[in-house]
């Protein structure tokens, strides 16, 4: 691909924990095959987390284990820019101005708000509320294309859409229209529950496979998954477990549905989820070895991060400027 040619990507994650099944095959592997193709931004969203309750001393280490899963999921800070959000100003910047340029309304029919003010009802904090917003900020300050998110994430892109073409119809044109990416496996659903997405904080550990766990500890998740009380591996609706093993297991293989149902035809879910559980285990082996040594290596962290931050400092400020000029502030 040409240079010039090459599109802008960014995308965020959250440090609430550690990553899951989920986060790395609907969000976390496409962004590492995608930085050979596209200008490539990727970040760990502190200030997005700050709207939970976290210990400090926790959150702390947190973040930084958060940004070595991202290197040892195979995001290359030699070929992407790979940063902490709270350690360049702009976001936060941009995220007042857009906050100014965001309707009550609209934040107000975000799912995810609905979501996350029932599960956190003590804390229901105006950060919670404005989080779009600043997502916005995220992706607008490096001119962002495409936004490789799972589908949960698809209506804060819109929102985001939204806001930018608001702006540039009454600031002139400042900013890219940035589309969603979502890839295959956009939604893997828990383990305990087919219904509900894969989440970080799920309460239920059988439900949730991380990506550090051990491999007994995920051929066992896989070997409880609820299914249903057929004994066909096929996909078909209706069979929300069997649908997710399903997923996973092409995810992890590289095999077809119709090649996965003809190579389990006879044979009982019990065989079926060990070899889901198997496949898995051995996928993340490297990525669990890979975090082990990084995170034995802490100079090198520092170094990637702060690095990290003084190019997204660069590319934002650009931005940020032009931001600044067009709804009117005076230069210092
Ligand atoms: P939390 O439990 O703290 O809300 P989360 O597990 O939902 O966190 P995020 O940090 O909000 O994770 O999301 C990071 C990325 O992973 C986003 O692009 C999101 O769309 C994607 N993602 C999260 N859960 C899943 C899932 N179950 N399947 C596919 N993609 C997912
Ligand atoms: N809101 C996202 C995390 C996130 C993000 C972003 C994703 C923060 N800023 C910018 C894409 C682009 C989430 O909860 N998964």
């Amino acid at each position: 691909m040409e240079e010039q040619k090459k599109k802008v990507i960014l995308s965020g994650i959250q440090p609430t924990g550690v990553f899951t099944l989920g986060n790395y095959l609907g969000a976390v592997r496409n962004w590492a095959q995608m930085q050979e193709d596209f200008h490539s931004a990727y970040m760990i969203a502190d200030l997005h987390a700050l709207t939970v309750r976290q210990e400090p001393a926790d959150f702390r280490k947190r973040i930084l284990s958060c940004y070595a899963l991202l290197l040892a999921c195979g995001v290359d800070p030699d070929k992407s820019v790979v940063f902490i959000q709270s350690h360049v100003p702009a976001h936060s910047q941009l995220g007042w101005v857009l906050a100014c340029n965001t309707q009550f309304g609209e934040l107000s029919r975000m799912t995810q708000f609905k979501d996350k003010a029932a599960q956190h009802a003590d804390n229901i904090n105006a950060g919670l509320f404005t989080y779009p917003s600043l997502m916005a900020a995220d992706i607008l300050l490096y001119q962002a294309d495409l936004v490789p998110v799972g589908v949960d994430q698809k209506q804060h892109l819109e929102l985001t859409r939204d806001v930018a073409s608001r702006f540039n119809g009454i600031y002139g044109q400042t900013f890219t229209l940035p589309e969603p990416y979502i890839a295959k496996e956009a939604k893997i659903m828990s383990l305990a529950d087919p219904t509900k997405k894969m989440s970080k904080s799920d309460p239920n550990p059988n439900g949730c496979i991380t990506i550090l766990d051990e491999p007994g500890a995920i051929v066992k998740k896989f070997k409880r998954a609820v299914t249903d009380s057929e004994m066909e591996v096929c996909y078909r609706e209706g069979k929300d477990g069997i649908n997710n093993l399903m997923t996973i297991y092409a995810a992890v293989t590289g095999l077809t549905m119709e090649q996965i149902a003809a190579d389990f035809a006879g044979k009982g879910y019990g065989d079926f989820k060990a070899a889901v559980g198997e496949a898995v285990a051995e996928h993340l082996r490297p990525v669990r070895e890979r975090y082990a040594d990084l995170m034995n290596n802490k100079d090198y962290l520092t170094e990637c991060y702060r690095k990290g931050a003084e190019q997204a400092a660069n590319i934002s400020r650009r931005t940020m400027e032009k931001v600044y000029k067009k709804v009117g502030l005076l230069a210092k």
